[in-house]
């Protein structure tokens, strides 16, 4: 059995959605930081681009539970765990503790539901470009994200696929998914580790893995990080959208291509990939982007184009994407 199923549908009647229980998950895009009425609805608060209004519906072949503990709103079949939470920084002394305080939270949660096994994390962070007394506030959630992880001695070889970007809202958003067994970490050989990023790029590197294959019997998944024109550990094509565009798509290749050569994955070539997320810095790249995409892939990978600002400020546009079979 699948353990989700994860497709966009239009906004339109999708909060009635939530009347059916195999309904795992609602995730909405842009729309404010209303309060949730449903354990199972996660808000983005990113504008979407372009002229489609989706949200993402994450499916269950059997009926759900769902409920919250504490700050963590969860949902859950037999196999999977989704959870989320939303911390208000401002009732922490700083970015770095609320970003520490989320992930203490986090890591023993879905241990205790039984599922200890971190597949992908989702981080949306408001302010990512801001300084405070000249350190960006991306490098500040880092070190509070490394210090949330190392109380708990959390092991480089078993970080999460991740994203990490910034938020117009003034909450940070962290949701994740969890399973009872460990999936394989991917790393890029195009890329350093970002966990082992140099210390240009902040005191504490950032945990999170490129990749996440999870065997579920029924097929493989292939949960791909937020991935942008990095080479190495250093940004490529500066102020160049179209160049950093071709880049990322050769770094998720290379992990698509270890994916299916090492680890099995049903998957030859990027236009196979079952949904794509694409974070642009600057929204009136939308077009040529969408256009340079649908050259290379095609027009059959369902993709959501979200607005947002990036972790470093050089770099105009990142995409993540899931495999599923
Ligand atoms: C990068 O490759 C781009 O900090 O969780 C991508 C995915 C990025 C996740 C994170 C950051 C994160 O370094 C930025």
């Amino acid at each position: 059995m699948q353990p989700f199923t994860a497709q966009f549908a239009s906004v339109e009647g999708a909060a009635g959605r939530l009347n059916d229980p195999h309904v795992l998950a609602l995730i909405e895009f842009g729309g404010g930081n209303g309060p949730a009425t449903d354990p199972r609805r996660i808000n983005v608060d990113l504008p979407q681009l372009g002229n489609s209004e989706l949200v993402e519906v994450w499916e269950s072949e059997t009926p759900v539970e769902s409920g919250t503990r504490g700050a963590i709103a969860y949902s859950r079949n037999d196999q999977v765990l989704l959870g989320h939470l939303c911390i208000d920084e401002r009732e922490f002394g700083s970015l770095e503790e609320a970003s520490q305080t989320a992930y203490e939270m986090i890591l023993p949660f879905a241990g205790e539901l039984g599922f200890p096994h971190y597949l992908r994390i989702w981080n949306y962070i408001p302010d990512i470009n801001g300084e405070v007394d000249g350190v960006e506030r991306y490098k500040r959630f880092c070190m509070g994200r490394h210090a949330g992880l190392t109380s708990f001695r959390f092991p480089n070889n078993e970080l999460p696929a991740a994203s990490g970007v910034g938020s117009p809202s003034d909450k940070i958003l962290i949701y994740f998914l969890a399973a009872r067994d460990a999936g394989i970490q991917l790393e890029n050989p195009r890329q350093v580790s970002a966990f082992h990023y140099p210390l240009q790029y902040g005191p504490k590197s950032p945990a999170f893995s490129r990749a996440m294959v999870k065997d579920w019997g029924a097929g493989k998944h292939l949960y791909i990080s937020g991935t942008a024109s990095i080479v190495g550990h250093e940004s490529r094509h500066r102020d160049d959208v179209v160049p950093q565009l071709s880049e990322t798509l050769r770094n998720l290749s290379a992990l698509v291509r270890s994916a299916g050569s090492e680890h099995g994955v049903a998957i030859n070539s990027l236009a196979e990939l079952s949904q794509l997320k694409i974070y642009l810095r600057d929204e009136q790249h939308h077009a040529i982007i969408h256009e340079y995409l649908q050259e290379q892939l095609g027009d059959d990978i369902p993709t959501i184009y979200l607005g947002g600002d990036l972790c470093r400020k050089n770099l105009l546009v990142e995409i993540e994407a899931l495999y599923a079979g």
